[in-house]
């Protein structure tokens, strides 16, 4: 009996002596074809690497995804996009908590559309913070690196130098004449913030190129080669799919602002300029014509750059931001068209885009058909009358 006990343990223990060999041996084999070398995480001594991950205060389910998708390839060299190596880019968002359903419907267009071929990152910007549900259903949604930041007061908010009596009668006045947002303050800061902050936030720093993307808009064509390469290689400064006329009462005194700047600053205008697309008297007066900035691929070191840091300081002191409701669409336009040479604007003809109520859907039959096009192209505004696409391409007859 005492034997028999004493066989059946010796007969576990061999048992037990070979699965611990078996697992040693299974881990061994596991961890030499594990790919060890080819991810890096962003290194916890790298401030500037956990800033511009800014995962601070995201709940951990986001904070993990958030850091798999800030890994970078390094045995397999830089990212590519459509063969190509990445520009340096990012996709790039402001938006509001309350935007959410708008967001994940224009994330989701975009990266079935282009990005999820290209992994560029998104920059996320809001002028409050971010709620954890946006930050996990935008993780949710892409695969580069993503980041969520927070706008500096001193960039969003109507400054203390603004006469406020002054400004409310501005918005009274454009309520009276029925003009959308007209009293609104918040919807002034945005577009002062898109004119002349956004690309000055450390998000963005590290990044050339943008492309703003905003909720409840629509992508309605595959985008199959990168348009940010398509820039950096044809030194573009501006991108741009709808063209059409900036409503007067929200920009009463800006041409007169704009004639004054380029007076006093000749040298910031470029020789080869886009003037008659905004003109048709030579720069007495403005025809309105502007690109829809809700849509923009566009060079941040232009916006960076000399001239225009001097024309946005320039329009920032005359106030009109706050005492009229001068919008970033035709402030980058008139920029772009002035101060870069007309061949560095770009139509990105080819990208069906859809903000409403209008939308630029692509012409060629073939191109549609090949891009998988959804849009009507008897809806697209570029002939029509509103227009400034003939103007646009008369430039270049
Ligand atoms: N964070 C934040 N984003 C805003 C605010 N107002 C507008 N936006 C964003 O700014 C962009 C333009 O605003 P939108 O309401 O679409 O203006 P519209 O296109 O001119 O009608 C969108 O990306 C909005 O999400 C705001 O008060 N806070
Ligand atoms: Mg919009």
């Amino acid at each position: 009996m005492k034997s028999k006990m004493a066989l059946g343990v010796l007969v576990r223990r061999r048992y037990l002596v070979a699965l611990v060999v078996l697992i040693s041996l299974l881990y061994f084999l596991e961890s030499a074809v594990r790919p060890t070398s080819s991810f890096r995480f962003p290194s916890s001594a790298d401030p500037d690497a956990l800033a511009a991950a800014n995962l601070k205060g995201i709940p951990a389910d986001a904070q993990a995804h958030a850091a798999l998708t800030n890994l970078s390839p390094t045995s397999s060299g830089p990212p590519t996009c459509f063969g190509k190596e990445h520009a340096n880019a990012t996709m790039l968002m402001l938006a509001r908590n309350s935007d959410l359903a708008g967001a994940i419907s224009s994330v989701s267009q975009i990266q079935d559309r282009f990005n999820r071929h290209c992994n560029y990152p998104w920059v996320f910007l809001n002028d409050e913070e971010f709620n954890a549900e946006f930050r996990r259903e935008m993780s949710k949604l892409t695969n580069g690196s993503v980041s969520f930041g927070l706008v500096p007061r001193e960039h969003w908010v109507q400054p203390d130098w603004i006469d406020e009596d002054l400004a409310r009668a501005g918005r009274d006045r454009m309520v009276a004449q029925d003009i959308i947002y007209a009293g609104s303050v918040p919807y002034r800061n945005m577009c002062r913030f898109n004119s002349g902050f956004f690309f000055h936030h450390p998000l963005l720093q590290q990044y050339r190129y943008y492309w703003r993307v905003e909720p409840d808009i629509e992508y309605t064509c595959d985008v199959p080669y990168d348009p940010f390469r398509f820039m950096q290689d044809n030194d573009k400064v501006y991108g741009f799919t709808i063209s059409f006329y900036e409503w007067e009462p929200t920009i009463p005194t800006l041409w007169k602002n704009v004639k004054e700047f380029i007076t006093k600053h000749p040298e910031h205008v470029a020789p080869d300029n886009a003037m008659a697309y905004l003109s048709d008297d030579g720069g007495q007066t403005y025809n309105l014509c502007h690109f829809w900035s809700n849509f923009e691929i566009a060079d941040m070191s232009f916006w960076r750059a000399p001239a225009y840091q001097a024309f946005f300081s320039f329009l920032e002191h005359r106030g009109g931001f706050y005492y009229e409701r001068w919008g970033d669409a035709p402030v980058h336009s008139i920029a772009a068209a002035l101060f870069a040479s007309k061949s560095q604007l770009h139509f990105f003809e080819d990208i069906g885009y859809r903000h409403s109520p209008f939308q630029h859907c692509p012409l060629d039959s073939n191109l549609y058909r090949e891009r998988r096009c959804s849009c009507d192209q008897g809806d697209t505004l570029d002939f029509r009358q509103q227009s400034c696409i003939p103007r646009y391409k008369k430039l270049f007859n």
